[in-house]
């Protein structure tokens, strides 16, 4: 078995006075019980360590450290021992009882900044005590996370997860290439980008100068065209095309304009496997099919760009969404950083390639919706999904492919 290194592990540190649950919640966490619970204080001794596969961050390591707020003489060995653990901690919860906030917790929140441990503060034990109002007003104008949990109850251990995935460094979520990695050098690839009313002003837009960048780091060629000089483009080429990307907007002509054995995809779904998960996308995507009228479909949009008057997450999706599926869809338009914690009662979110989020929002995003068993897909995804191409343009992408077919069959 190829196991992640400890080393390489993102670690998680669980710290609190005794007693407030920190073991209990790691078992929570685990699903597993690896740390024994006790109702006397002091019962973690020394730090317990399991590692795990946490989505959507991958690999981890959590401690489970002894509660360090006594003095005698063992209190002052176990604090020490904790207080080590810190030196290998990446991010910390701070666990506290339900209504119990002191100078205690306020030392290991200077401990955390004082070394730089992005951390949450996790109010453990909520079936019986609330955390009171000024103490969580406190925290969130100092802009900390707070999170309430019942580790007894099982209740809440989704929300830390959450939080964990938002406190991780963005660089644990490895990248994948854009497309570099579907070609060999001497490889040509045929970019298709229509320049539209939509297009900026003397520049092309970022995914498609990364794709001109990621093809001339794999040693390949690139043409770039519009659309309506693409036909005649190929047609004149002695040199095949490995692969066509197009956009989203215009892949049903190109589609149609491109020999089968040439393979083709879209910008939208390069950046869909970029800044996120294209397998999970593909299956999100078939939920297009059960959608009836009055279901509520959620456009997400990581950046607020002024739109333009046929903006696509604004017009053009809903307008095709509406052909598609139902005219009496409720749509609803989200754009920047917000993103609901309740997304639970939309069928669908569409959301957009997140040229200028990172893959660590997405994932976040998109694990939150797979929390809350709501589809999520992206916007290329759907619109090729819509002009009836989307096994085409997945043929790059094998995974995906099958995700896309087994959802839609399922
Ligand atoms: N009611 C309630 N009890 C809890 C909850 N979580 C933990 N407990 C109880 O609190 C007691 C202490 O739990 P532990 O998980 O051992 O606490 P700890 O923080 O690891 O304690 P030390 O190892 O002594 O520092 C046990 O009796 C647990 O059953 C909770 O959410 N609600
Ligand atoms: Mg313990």
């Amino acid at each position: 078995m190829i196991e992640t290194p400890k080393g390489l592990r993102l670690h998680i540190g669980l710290y609190g006075r005794r007693n407030v649950g920190k073991s209990s919640l790691l078992n929570a966490l685990v699903g597993q019980q690896v740390s024994i619970v006790s109702q006397h204080p002091g019962t973690t001794t020394d730090p317990v360590e399991k590692v795990q596969e946490l989505a959507p961050i991958g690999p981890v390591v959590f401690i489970d450290t002894a509660g360090i707020d006594d003095e005698d003489s063992l209190g002052r060995l176990r604090k020490e021992r904790s207080l080590q653990a810190l030196d290998r901690t990446d991010i910390a919860l701070l666990v506290v009882e339900g209504h119990v906030w002191g100078d205690y917790e306020e030392q290991l929140v200077a401990l955390f900044a004082e070394r730089k441990i992005p951390f949450a503060v996790v109010f453990n034990k909520t079936d019986l005590a609330m955390p009171s109002a000024a103490t969580v007003a406190g925290l969130h104008k100092a802009g900390t996370r707070t999170v309430y949990v019942s580790a007894l109850q099982s209740q809440g251990i989704e929300a830390i997860k959450i939080a964990l995935a938002e406190l991780a460094p963005e660089d644990r979520f490895a990248q994948p290439r854009l497309l570099g990695d579907l070609l060999a050098a001497g490889d040509l690839v045929v970019l298709v980008v229509p320049i539209d009313l939509g297009a900026p002003k003397g520049r092309l837009i970022l995914p498609q100068v990364q794709a001109i960048r990621d093809i001339l780091d794999s040693n390949a060629s690139c043409l770039v065209v519009k659309e309506s000089e693409y036909a005649g483009i190929l047609n004149g080429q002695t040199r095949r095309p490995k692969l066509v990307v197009c956009d989203s907007q215009v892949v049903r002509t190109i589609a149609q304009q491109t020999p089968a054995d040439i393979k083709l995809t879209t910008f939208s779904i390069l950046m869909a496997r970029f800044k996120g998960d294209l397998d999970k996308f593909a299956r999100g995507v078939a939920a297009i099919e059960t959608l009836r009228p009055h279901d509520q479909v959620l456009i997400a949009e990581s950046c607020s760009h002024h739109p333009l008057a046929d903006d696509i997450g604004r017009v053009k999706i809903p307008g095709w969404l509406r052909q598609y599926a139902s005219k009496d869809l409720h749509i609803d338009n989200l754009a920047g950083r917000e993103f609901p914690e309740d997304l639970s009662l939309y069928k669908l979110i569409i959301h957009c390639g997140g040229c200028t989020a990172n893959r660590k929002q997405m994932l976040t995003r998109l694990y939150r919706a797979e929390q809350q068993q709501v589809a999520m897909t992206n916007y290329g995804l759907a619109i090729s999904y819509m002009q009836g191409v989307l096994p085409r343009v997945l043929d790059p992408f094998p995974t995906a492919r099958a995700a896309y077919l087994a959802a839609v069959q399922g």
